[in-house]
């Protein structure tokens, strides 16, 4: 059952959400149990690949460009500190890592071929990859699922209706369009949204709606409470009440009982009680490791901890899921072909200008 048919209108899913808070709880925890492990929690680990200077107007994020936050621009990792990175995140217990960009869409550049060897070389690791990179088209998401990709994250935040008081540098159908091509390339789907940026409850409904009306609704949903960061147009939103976390996640997964419901960002905000009845509710995975991409998260140390409290234990990779097989990319190995050419060249004329006797022209600075 991916969609729960009890609830599959937004008058049902609003009537569900405002229900009493224990009974939501309950009805969550009973179908959390009938389709996952409930003492099994997936820790999956961020990192930001490539911070800040980002082109789009996004009122929630420190990345944006156009907002005066503490983020420094940064360009993107190397490969080798990236798999760097994920040996540590998978020594902490993590069995995924998100690798996220702040880009506005996946070019066909020499930093996607990075980011194609970066996938190839965390699949390797054994620990489920997953990217979000922006918007994308159907060739990169084919390229990204050869190099080993097992899901992309692509959220659409939130209801169709409050989507452009947040962002006006795209469109929400943008959005669903990259969610379908990561589909159609066999990627498994990671979407969510983020509590707390002023919107309305029926607009949490409405994003629940978006994914309902999906053929096939994603495998993972993030729910985020926003981090309200200065500089940013939503610095001064209110913060949520945890109430409104644990809510939001048992609403979602008496929704969607199959997927992965993921309690991400907002957690430093919350104490560990509110957490336990989100993990009671139905969340079964979370974002681990002390920063998210740009902001704090609890550290590894104090989420062992809860776990050993809670009894909770680390989900282990692929296990909804076989490891994806890789298969060599084409394009990277053209440009590595050419530029093993064009070096054989170079050798090739300076070892014939050494046989004939050219020495190179030394050139004075007066
Ligand atoms: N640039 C890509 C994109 O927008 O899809 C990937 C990175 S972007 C930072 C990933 C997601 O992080 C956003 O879609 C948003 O849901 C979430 N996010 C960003 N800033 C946030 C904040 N301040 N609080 C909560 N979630 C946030
Ligand atoms: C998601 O839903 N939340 C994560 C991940 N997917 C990429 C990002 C949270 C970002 C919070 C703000 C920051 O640290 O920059
Ligand atoms: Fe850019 Fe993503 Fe931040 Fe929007 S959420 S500003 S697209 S990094």
């Amino acid at each position: 059952m991916k969609v729960n048919p009890n609830y599959d209108s937004r008058e049902k899913l609003l009537e569900l959400y405002n229900k009493p808070l224990l009974e939501l709880v309950f009805e969550a925890a009973t179908i959390h149990r009938q389709y996952h492990n409930p003492r099994e929690v997936q820790m999956s680990s961020l990192l930001s690949i490539k911070t800040g200077g980002c082109s789009e107007d996004c009122g929630y994020c420190p990345q944006a460009a156009r907002y005066s936050t503490n983020v420094e621009a940064h360009k993107l990792m190397t490969v080798d500190s990236v798999i760097e990175q994920a040996k540590n995140a998978k020594a902490n217990g993590s069995s995924r890592l998100c690798m996220g960009a702040a880009w506005r869409e996946v070019r066909d550049n020499k930093d996607f071929d990075n980011v194609i060897e970066m996938v190839q070389a965390v699949n390797d690791l054994e620990m489920e990859v997953c990217c979000t990179l922006g918007m994308m088209n159907e060739d990169q998401a084919v390229r990204l699922k050869n190099a080993g990709l097992f899901a992309y994250n692509h959220n659409l935040d939130s209801s169709k209706e409050f989507y452009g008081d947040v962002i006006s540098t795209r469109e929400y159908e943008d959005r669903l369009n990259t969610i379908d091509n990561a589909r159609k390339a066999g990627i498994t789907v990671c979407s969510g949204g983020i509590i707390g940026m002023g919107e309305a409850v029926e607009d949490r409904i409405g994003l629940l709606m978006s994914y309902m009306e999906m053929e096939t609704p994603p495998e993972s949903i993030p729910i985020n409470a926003l981090v309200a960061v200065e500089g940013t147009p939503l610095e001064d939103q209110k913060p949520i009440e945890q109430w409104e976390m644990i809510r939001m996640v048992a609403t979602t997964r008496i929704a969607f009982p199959e997927s992965v419901v993921r309690l991400s960002a907002g957690r430093t905000k919350m104490n560990m009680e509110g957490q336990a009845l989100c993990f009671m509710a139905g969340a079964s995975s979370i974002f681990a490791g002390d920063k998210l991409l740009t902001t704090p998260n609890p550290e590894f140390n104090e989420d062992k901890e809860m776990f050993d409290i809670l009894g909770l234990i680390p989900k282990a990779a692929f296990a909804d899921g076989e490891k994806p097989v890789t298969i060599p990319d084409e394009k990277i190995l053209e440009r590595k072909r050419k530029e093993a050419e064009r070096k054989a060249e170079v050798e090739a004329a300076s070892a014939k200008a050494k046989e004939e006797g050219f020495e190179p022209r030394k050139i004075t600075i007066a």
